[in-house]
């Protein structure tokens, strides 16, 4: 098996600070929880842009910021996201994209998303993944639900998206697919051959589904974006979250990966700038 890659989504758009004061909002709490996240042994941040009072913005000030202050403090790889909150126009979400991040994710459907729309209908699909190749920047594919990885491969066929990708299954989130086990392995069988995946699983499913992709070759996402909770009561901090995976990976005899094998794991393309 390859090494065990760690993202941590570290602050998403949805969590408030009022539900898990650990949360890190401006580019300089991300940047120090990003370092301390790759200090308990993660590879990757996937980070959400945040005004100063917690409100969710894909401003490419904001991300150029974010991007600036980890870099200043660790190697680590930073994940922007595309997908920002529900309800942004896509030219807002794409905003991080054209200052070239090593890595953003790409929704691949559209979902219910608690009582909100999450909308990724196929020509904003289209438009990210020709933007994102044009700037030269390696996909995540977000899938809620197993349909979005046959979405994802349609843009394959079309010529848009280059394999092999790199899946993140996010499960659990009301109106997607439930965070069960049975439902990990069926999306794990449904990429094709070559293409490497993490799990992202929501609230109590996250812990079960890390434990299950370190077996079964994946990789795993767990952070505050998707979970806010250590154990039934306690808070977590995304430090804590990462830690915790680490160890499970120490006792099932799976090696965890640096960012530096990370890159290469998930063919990061060698960049001159
Ligand atoms: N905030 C969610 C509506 C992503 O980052 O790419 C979408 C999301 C996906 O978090
Ligand atoms: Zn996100």
């Amino acid at each position: 098996m390859e090494k065990l890659i760690i993202t941590c989504a570290l602050n998403g758009a949805e969590v408030t600070r009022e539900q898990n004061p650990y949360l890190p909002v401006t580019p300089v709490e991300l940047a120090e929880a990003a370092h301390r996240v790759r200090e308990a042994g993660g590879a990757m941040v996937h980070v959400h842009g945040r005004l100063p009072d917690g409100t969710p913005t894909q401003s490419g000030a904001v991300y150029a910021e974010i991007i600036k202050e980890i870099q200043a403090r660790t190697d680590i790889i930073v994940q922007t996201s595309t997908g920002g909150a529900v309800g942004m126009s896509a030219e807002e979400r794409l905003q991080p994209v054209m200052l070239r991040p090593e890595m953003a994710t790409l929704s691949a459907g559209t979902v219910n998303f608690g009582r909100g729309v999450f909308m990724n209908d196929p020509e904003m699909m289209e438009h990210f993944g020709r933007t994102m190749v044009a700037q030269g920047v390696t996909v995540e594919i977000e899938a809620f639900d197993v349909g979005h990885i046959y979405n994802a491969l349609a843009l394959v066929k079309q010529g848009i998206l280059p394999l092999p990708l790199h899946f993140d299954f996010v499960m659990g989130v009301p109106g997607g697919i439930p965070g069960t086990v049975k439902n990990l392995l069926l999306m794990a069988e449904s990429i094709p051959e070559g293409c490497t995946w993490s799990v992202a699983g929501v609230g109590r499913a996250q812990l079960p589904l890390a434990a299950a992709a370190i077996i079964m070759g994946g990789h795993v996402r767990v952070g505050l974006e998707d979970n806010i909770y250590y154990t039934k009561g306690v808070l977590a901090s995304n430090e804590m979250l990462v830690a915790r995976v680490v160890r499970l990976a120490k006792e099932l005899g799976r090696e965890v990966a640096t960012p530096d094998e990370a890159r290469r794991i998930l063919r990061f393309p060698e960049r001159s700038i």
